[in-house]
């Protein structure tokens, strides 16, 4: 069997075989999007940062398509959920955490989900996706919890650059705005990606491409993923969201996209099977089943997620 990483020697020192890791990942192999299923736990109902591009009432758009609620669970209610869609989808291999906001502002949630589900089903493959401001925090505990597979939104290696693109960080209890919160935020998912990739996480690093902001930075942004360990990327279009910043930029064009992840190729694998799904889709990637298993229990009005979250950081 060929190595698929022999572009990254971090992962093939310390990681094992990552073919094995990854073959039953329906993200990151795409020949197994076809055959395995994911369930996204939807127990991250908070953020602390404020994308241009999200107009929090809807799901993380680093991770998620935007205009598509969902249930919030607390761990309890996701591990029961995950036990009926488990004995109704055994092809299912991974289980998710994808917001609606960001699983690691939310750590007690993700982590206490994940442990619950594990304990009676260390088969499955753990994974979450998040901005990456909290990593220098929880990458430890990360790597404890044995999750093998972490989604990092990155979109851009300059600061100023990404002062247009996120509105506010919150980070340890301050509120910083512009250039000093977007390097904030980068430092910390440098800091991140390298330290998970060095401890055999295969790390997935996001850019949603957004034209006249970010776009013509991607090939950086994605040459340092590389360096850092990054197992794969996977650019994203921008898709704008009623209600943001961004609403008036234009959504960015399939052609576009793909030449940016041809250029890409070169330098690190490219996820090109993403569909940008909910927060909480179940099922194949092709094939969203989320509406077959809502519980009905929602412990918030999702559309109100993100919304309370920053109001109590600000406090
Ligand atoms: Fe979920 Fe993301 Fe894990 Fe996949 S989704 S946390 S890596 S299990 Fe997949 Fe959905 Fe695209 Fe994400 S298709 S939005 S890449
Ligand atoms: Fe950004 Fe948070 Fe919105 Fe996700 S939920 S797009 S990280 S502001």
């Amino acid at each position: 069997m060929t190595c698929l990483c022999n572009k990254n020697p971090v992962i093939c020192q310390t990681a094992g075989d990552p073919l094995e890791q990854t073959r039953r990942h329906p993200c990151y192999s795409r020949e197994a999007h076809h055959q395995y299923a994911r369930m996204h736990l939807p127990v991250a109902p908070q953020c602390n940062i404020s994308c241009n591009y999200c107009n929090r009432k809807y799901d993380c758009v680093n991770e998620s398509r935007p205009g598509v609620t969902s249930e919030i669970l607390t761990p309890v209610l996701a591990e029961q959920k995950f036990v009926v869609v488990k004995e109704k989808i055994p092809n299912l291999s991974v289980v998710g955490i994808a917001g609606p906001g960001d699983a690691l502002a939310n750590w007690d949630n993700t982590r206490e989900a994940i442990e619950r589900i594990k304990q009676s089903n260390p088969e499955m493959i753990f994974c979450l996706s998040t901005n990456g401001l909290l990593l220098p925090h929880y990458a430890p505990e990360i790597v404890e919890l044995g999750i093998k597979h972490v989604t990092v939104t990155m979109n851009t290696l300059d600061p100023a650059t990404g002062a247009k693109i996120y509105r506010h960080v919150y980070y340890r209890g301050e509120k910083y705005a512009g250039v000093e919160g977007a390097r904030i935020l980068l430092e910390n998912q440098l800091t991140g990606i390298r330290y998970l990739a060095q401890r055999g996480v295969l790390v997935k690093v996001n850019i949603v491409m957004i034209k006249g902001i970010n776009d013509r930075e991607i090939p950086s942004v994605v040459k340092r993923a590389k360096q850092l360990g990054a197992f794969m990327s996977n650019i994203m279009p921008l898709i704008p969201a009623e209600g943001s910043d961004f609403a008036h930029l234009p959504p960015t064009g399939l052609q576009e996209l793909n030449q940016m992840r041809d250029l890409c190729q070169i330098d690190l694998q490219q996820m090109r099977h993403c569909k940008q799904c909910r927060a909480d889709a179940i099922g194949l990637l092709d094939e969203d089943r989320s509406r077959e298993f809502y519980t009905g229990q929602s412990v918030q009005p999702p559309t109100q997620n993100s919304m309370a979250m920053v109001k109590r950081l600000e406090i």
